[in-house]
């Protein structure tokens, strides 16, 4: 009889935790949902969020890149299993717009880019403050960059594995 309830009182210990984890697991994967949510929202509305030493400084809007004067340039796109091609992108130099926002980046500077699928790459300072290389890009060979790559891509005219290349860029974060 004492055998049968400890056996009892044990499951139930048992399904008690296993509801806890059940419940702490779906409020993960559901905050999870909302962060990739909003993430989705801000490329949406042509938006690019802006950390500055971890505190949110205004976002650059589709607007502020309409008001910058947007050159055309040459860069060789390195695709997964394709041969290398040379594009024409329309854009500006990526420090062309931190500098419109007002965004200051210290020489001894880290600049993350960070990109809706997590992608995230790093810059020194040194390497953002080159208008020879790195450039936030909105149109390809004439059209506005796809779903794949846009709205916005940074390119790195430097890299010739466009490994540091990022699509769909949604985050600068300077620290
Ligand atoms: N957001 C995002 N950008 C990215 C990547 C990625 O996985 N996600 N891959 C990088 C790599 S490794 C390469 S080679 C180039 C080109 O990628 P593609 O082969 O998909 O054109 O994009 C770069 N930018
Ligand atoms: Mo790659």
């Amino acid at each position: 009889m004492k055998n049968l309830k400890q056996k009892i009182s044990s499951n139930f210990i048992i399904i008690v935790i296993l509801a806890v984890l059940a419940v702490f697991a779906s409020t993960m994967a559901l905050l999870n949902l909302q962060h990739a949510e909003n993430k989705l929202k801000q490329t949406s509305h042509k938006e690019i969020l802006i950390s500055l030493n971890n505190q949110a400084a205004a976002p650059i809007t589709w607007e502020d890149l309409c008001s910058i004067e947007a050159d055309e340039f040459l860069a060789v796109q390195k695709s997964n299993g394709k041969p290398p091609v040379e594009r024409t992108f329309k854009g500006t130099a990526l420090i062309n717009v931190l500098d419109l926002k007002g965004v200051s980046i210290n020489d001894s500077a880290q600049v993350a880019l960070s990109s809706i699928d997590g992608y995230t790459v790093t810059f020194s300072a040194d390497e953002v403050k080159d208008k020879h290389n790195i450039w936030l890009a909105w149109e390809m060979d004439g059209s506005a960059l796809d779903e794949n790559s846009g709205p916005y891509m940074v390119v790195v005219r430097k890299d010739p594995f466009s490994q540091r290349w990022a699509k769909q860029l949604c985050e600068i974060i300077v620290k």
